[in-house]
């Protein structure tokens, strides 16, 4: 399809919210209504549904579009649409509502941004859908993850209507509907406009493809980076908008825009990249960029990618009589060092060295305080991600005992705290097992379940000293390593976690019996002791183990800094 210039592009819009006297009544009437309290997803998806982004649709999904859009990527009236926009629900609320009752749509405080009328309710095949839309039922994809563990059981469908626009306090002034793009786009006197999706920080090789894209169809180009969800694990979203703001001044004058979409993404590869173009086209843009792996970069259980490189531009190739938008399939371009310049890697001769940086790596490198390369990024973006980024040394940690009650955990833990506070740098907290049970767990015993939510207290208390750069010691027992490992995740995110094994064995613990306890248990006068009548499951990889029946506390602690020096967290 040759886009024609000068001709407004992208189609009718819809425009779903309510205005004047009808907009006052509607909202009246929502107080009578049932309401519906929206996850992110699903707020994230209403905005986009409300402003016409995701025109043709007016609503969430009734069964026959969802069902279209599952097995042939076609709404009911045979229109091209690729994701499923559903409604789900809980089985409880699905239960309270009937067909063509009205429903309210609200954030989690309660704020109403529309209303919905319900048209259609149905039980999902998850399972189905999964296969259908993400090319498996694996739940190593982070969409299938989503759709089985936090999406509803129900579907609902129906027509919405909008009340207001989803409340935003960051970036507003990037933040812009299809029609203010598409007037933007007017104002400027932009002709062609090429869209590029990012949910990743832009670095000289997304410059250079994204500079030769717009240059080959002779088109402006639109950053059109989404700042809704996006794949666990993507850097955070400020981080990433600073970058964007920084590359967009890398272009020549006057050529190219940034605005940000409140998208949240699906990973869906090449299915996803089709709606990606869709929206764009709303959006007023005549072309739209794919690169390899478009929206893929996701891996089976087994460790597979789940789609092939090409799989989305070959996708959107069998569409493009019917798309609306152009699409320019994109290269990936590595660096030449005999060149001194980005070539697309497909144009690259056997003499040639190629040089380039993984995620991974960048992300080590940053830890490390090690080079970033110029040919790899700009400075000011570079500077950014190191401070999104800071070196181990600069982030907060948490050191974590686990181990029997008796074991030394406490003692050393209060010998570290010392040294720690010797060497100065970082605020030090001790989340003590006894002192946590007075002050945060007080009501909690000694089952399985409390101890589990006593840990996970402890957990969420150390991650968030960790992640504003504290140090955070923990001394609990913590007997079951799946609740260790939760608190390691909960952690991990924000900074360091290192766990140390206090491993004296039962022997000396009931040896030394301090406070009595074990006599206690032996008696029968405590039930469900840790080692005695409850189990104690022994850590399988701790960063450290440490026995105290042949090692002082301050030797101990001194293991310890030695190994937090070797990991990076100390200088
Ligand atoms: S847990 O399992 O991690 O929630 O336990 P924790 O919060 O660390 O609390 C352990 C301390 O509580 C005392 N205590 C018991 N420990 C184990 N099992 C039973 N049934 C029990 N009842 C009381 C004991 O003094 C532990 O203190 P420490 O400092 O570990 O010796």
């Amino acid at each position: 399809m040759v886009v024609e210039l000068n001709k407004p592009h992208g189609g009718e819009l819809v425009d779903l919210y309510l205005q004047g006297p009808e907009l006052e009544a509607e909202k009246t009437r929502a107080r009578e209504y049932e309401s519906w309290t929206l996850s992110y997803r699903q707020l994230c998806d209403l905005e986009l549904l409300m402003n016409g982004a995701f025109s043709p649709l007016t609503g969430f999904m009734k069964r026959n579009d969802y069902e279209a859009v599952c097995d042939d990527m076609r709404l009911a009236n045979g229109d091209i649409w690729s994701m499923p926009i559903t409604l789900d629900v809980s089985d409880e609320f699905a239960a309270s509502v009937e067909i063509d009752q009205w429903i309210a749509l609200r954030d989690p405080e309660g704020l109403l941004y529309g209303t919905m009328q319900v048209e259609d309710i149905w039980i999902a095949d998850k399972s189905a859908e999964a296969k259908a839309v993400f090319g498996a039922d694996d739940s190593a994809h982070p969409g299938v993850d989503y759709l089985h563990n936090s999406s509803g059981e129900v579907y609902l469908g129906g027509t919405v209507r909008g009340i207001e626009s989803p409340l935003h306090y960051d970036y507003q002034y990037l933040r812009d509907t299809p029609s203010e793009v598409r007037a933007m786009i007017k104002k400027r006197g932009w002709r062609r406009v090429v869209a590029f999706h990012s949910h990743a920080p832009m670095h000289c090789a997304h410059h250079e493809l994204t500079y030769r894209a717009a240059q080959q169809v002779e088109a402006n180009l639109l950053i059109h980076p989404a700042v809704g969800m996006t794949r666990p694990g993507d850097i955070d979203q400020f981080t990433r908008v600073r970058c964007y703001e920084h590359i967009i001044k890398r272009y020549p004058d006057q050529t190219s825009a940034l605005s940000l979409l409140p998208l949240a993404m699906r990973m869906a590869g090449p299915r996803e990249a089709l709606w990606h173009a869709l929206i764009r086209k709303n959006f007023g843009c005549t072309h739209f960029i794919v690169v390899r792996d478009h929206a893929g970069m996701v891996k089976t259980s087994e460790g597979k990618p789940f789609y092939e490189p090409n799989a989305a531009q070959a996708l959107l190739d069998n569409f493009s009589d019917e798309l609306g938008i152009d699409i320019v399939p994109a290269q990936t371009m590595v660096y030449v060092q005999e060149r001194a310049e980005y070539r697309p890697v497909t144009e690259i001769t056997d003499e040639e060295t190629v040089q380039s940086i993984s995620d991974a790596e960048l992300k080590r490198r940053l830890e490390e305080a090690l080079e970033v390369p110029e040919w790899f990024s700009y400075p000011e973006i570079v500077d950014e991600l190191r401070r999104a980024y800071p070196p181990r040394h600069k982030q907060g940690f948490t050191v974590f005992f686990t181990g029997l009650s008796g074991a030394g955990k406490s003692t050393v833990a209060n010998a570290l705290v010392i040294k720690l506070q010797e060497l100065g740098g970082r605020p030090v907290t001790l989340l003590d097992g006894d002192v946590v049970r007075t002050h945060l767990s007080s009501e909690l015993g000694f089952t399985r379940e409390h101890r589990d939510l006593n840990i996970v207290r402890i957990g969420f208390v150390a991650s968030e000293i960790t992640k504003n750069g504290g140090v955070a010691i923990c001394a609990p027992i913590a007997p079951y390593r799946s609740t260790r490992r939760k608190v390691r995740e909960m952690v991990s995110g924000g900074g360091g976690f290192v766990e140390v094994y206090i491993g004296t064995s039962i022997e000396v613990c009931e040896a030394r019996d301090r406070k009595g306890l074990y006599a206690k248990a032996r008696a029968g006068m405590i039930k469900g002791f840790t080692g005695i009548d409850d189990p104690y499951e022994v850590p399988e990889a701790a960063e450290l183990e440490i026995d105290t029946s042949d090692c002082q506390p301050d030797e101990a602690a001194q293991r310890i800094i030695l190994k937090l020096e070797n990991m990076g967290f100390i200088k």
